[in-house]
């Protein structure tokens, strides 16, 4: 794995950790919250084709299409992809000097970041030619991006989001996702739906979803199951990639060298299942 493994374990294991107490990871600045997370499962709509080959990092819907990053050294990429077909419509190189990670969109920009390389890249989204760039300040590295349509959220692999201006992307202030029992590390891939965070939980094949304005983390879907629907092969990889469809409003999650997307609905989970 190219990351750390240490949060390799499954959300039946992610579960029972977010609902035990464990008051020696919790910090004194969390503010109270009694609140235990709705636990969801989900219901498959619809399954389309994906690139086996592509190794996901962002995923956002933006007027109809499907953006994708991918990542890697040498194979980083960013696509406009036909979601229903998988065909790729464009797509871009990254420098083989970056990780590609998350994408979000706004005001026909996309927002690119790197993985270690502390500095992300701003593309028009009708040629992807390059606008801009920004580094990073306090945030540790680039993993996840969304929007509010206002403001820029990012993950970092640490147990904070920041907050970023979308003109300047200043890093303006920060969250720090956590349960009624501990905070919450190693959000990944993000999407913004409904007004909350839906952050992908690295390795552990589940999505939080998060209160942006104080962090709590409301619920939790498992989606630990999806994974036995796509192909096994040598390089298949974690649950990563979130898409808030708002024409149909559903949600799409893959995976990294998953060879399908999931049109999901999410339903409260019940015992046994
Ligand atoms: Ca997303």
């Amino acid at each position: 794995m190219i990351k750390n493994n240490i949060y390799n374990i499954t959300l039946t294991i992610i579960i029972p950790l977010l609902l035990i107490n464990c008051n020696d990871n919790k910090s004194e600045t969390l503010p109270e919250n009694n609140l235990t997370p709705t636990v969801y499962s989900y219901e498959i709509i619809n399954v389309y084709p994906h690139d086996i080959n592509a190794y996901t990092q962002g995923l956002e819907f933006y007027n109809g299409f499907l953006y994708e990053s991918i990542g890697r050294y040498g194979k980083s990429q960013l696509r406009k992809v036909n979601y229903e077909s998988g065909e790729v419509l464009s797509k871009k190189d990254i420098n083989k000097k970056y990780f590609a990670e998350g994408i979000t969109i706004l005001d026909d920009l996309i927002y690119l970041l790197s993985w270690r390389e502390k500095v992300g890249f701003i593309y028009d989204i009708n040629n992807f030619n390059l606008i801009d760039s920004f580094s990073y300040d306090k945030s540790k590295e680039g993993w996840g991006l969304c929007n509010d349509g206002k403001n820029i959220y990012k993950s970092d692999g640490t147990d904070k989001i920041w907050l970023l201006d979308p003109k300047s992307m200043k890093e303006l202030d920060y969250i720090q996702p956590h349960t009624n029992k501990r905070k919450l590390a190693n959000i990944n891939e993000l999407e913004w739906i409904n007004d909350r965070i839906y952050g992908n939980i690295y390795m552990a094949d589940g999505i939080a979803i998060i209160n942006p304005k104080n962090g709590v983390v409301e619920g939790v879907i498992d989606l630990s199951s999806l994974k036995k629907e796509v192909t096994n092969h040598k390089d298949l990889d974690v649950l990563n990639g979130i898409a808030y469809n708002k024409a149909s409003n559903s949600i799409f999650v893959t995976g990294k060298m998953w060879d399908k997307l999931f049109e999901i609905r999410i339903i409260p989970k019940t015992n046994g299942k």
